[in-house]
């Protein structure tokens, strides 16, 4: 080890034999998430189940087999304990998928079971500067029921993951204005990982000039733009028979590295309401957010005025984040 080389950051990743976990777990390797001169260990958490752990010792198999630089170790293993310990960032994937048939209702109860879990894992074991980051559904009430296990970390230790919600907004727009994405700015995901989110059109800017201007089509922003993002998880299913794995990798992937490299960028990232935009506050709600130190974030507040559709919209996506709340109350502690 060179004496400027970085002590190496340990990340735990659940789920991670599954479909994100293959397509996230090079890129963390790669240094695409913590940075190019970011030693990382790998922790990786499965359920304990045989043919499970064989496919998750497949995956590390090819982690072994790219001989990136960055990777300084692995740990594969059926037990939060193990997968969390002294872990500095938590990628919390890992979730079962909705059944046929299935109620909202029951999958966040479902899931919501293992979170409670994993919350009180993380809370035990991780390092004391632990973040943790929640992608499996329902997710922002997923990040709320595993915050509300923590006595040790804080609730602004737990996000949960809209990034791919406001990449696939800033796609949609930039296709239609007939532009290169970049020049699309200020798209910023409101309220739910769920078809209620608010991908705010309203203050977006393309190539510095109201977005709603450079479309000039506002019917199409709100009967097409708005259901487009929301339900574009359906619609990969539809086409690909397997729901998003490779733009939710890379959405995780932007999440934290966003998070972790402070900037004055701002960014989507459901967050523990303090009642900003009307959010009910203790519910995590997708909110703009600056990275002020790294892991650390604060809410932007100006420049984000609501007219009365955009409020209309935010009070449907904070109804549902609220009955969410109402339906696991259970589990909070
Ligand atoms: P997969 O079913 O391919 O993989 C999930 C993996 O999690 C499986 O290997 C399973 O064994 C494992 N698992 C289940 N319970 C576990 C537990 N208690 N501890 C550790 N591992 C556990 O699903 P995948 O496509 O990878 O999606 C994972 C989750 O991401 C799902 O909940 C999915 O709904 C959610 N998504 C969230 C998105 C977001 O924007 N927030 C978008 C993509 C994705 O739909």
């Amino acid at each position: 080890m060179s004496p400027a080389e970085k002590a190496p950051l340990r990340v735990a990743v659940t789920g991670a034999a599954g479909q994100i976990g293959y397509s996230i777990l090079p890129r963390i390797a790669a240094g695409e998430m913590l940075g190019k001169d970011q030693p990382v260990i790998l922790q990786l958490l499965e359920i304990p189940v045989e043919a499970v752990q064989k496919a998750l010792e497949g995956v590390a198999m090819e982690l072994d087999d790219c001989a990136f630089p960055l990777l300084r170790g692995m740990v594969l293993t059926g037990d939060p304990n193990v997968a969390f310990k002294d872990a500095d960032w938590c990628i919390l994937v890992g979730s079962k998928p909705r059944g046929p048939g299935m109620e909202r209702a029951d999958l966040l109860k479902d899931n919501g079971k293992i979170f409670v879990g994993q919350g009180k894992a993380i809370d035990e074991v991780a390092s004391d500067d632990a973040r943790v980051v929640v992608v499996g559904n329902p997710c922002n009430t997923n990040c709320m029921i595993a915050a509300s296990q923590a006595k040790r970390l804080g609730p602004e230790r737990f996000t949960a993951m809209t990034r791919l919600d406001q990449n696939r907004a800033q796609a949609q727009l930039a296709q239609k204005a007939g532009v290169a994405l970049t020049e699309v700015d200020d798209i910023i995901i409101f309220g739910n990982h769920s078809p209620t989110m608010f991908a705010d059109f309203t203050n977006a800017t393309i190539s510095g000039k109201p977005a709603a201007e450079v479309i000039g089509d506002d019917a199409w922003l709100q009967n097409d733009f708005l259901p487009t993002v929301g339900k574009r998880g359906a619609a990969i299913i539809a086409a690909r028979g397997l729901s998003s794995a490779a733009s939710a990798a890379n959405a995780a992937i932007d999440h934290v590295r966003s998070l972790h490299t402070v900037s004055d960028d701002i960014h989507s990232i459901a967050v523990r309401s303090d009642g900003s935009y009307g959010f009910d506050e203790g519910v995590w709600a997708s909110v703009p957010v600056r990275t002020t130190a790294p892991g650390t974030y604060e809410v932007v507040r100006e420049g984000f005025d609501h007219d009365e559709f955009a409020a209309g919209k935010i009070a449907a996506t904070n109804a549902e984040l609220v009955e969410e709340r109402e339906t696991v109350k259970e589990m909070l502690a």
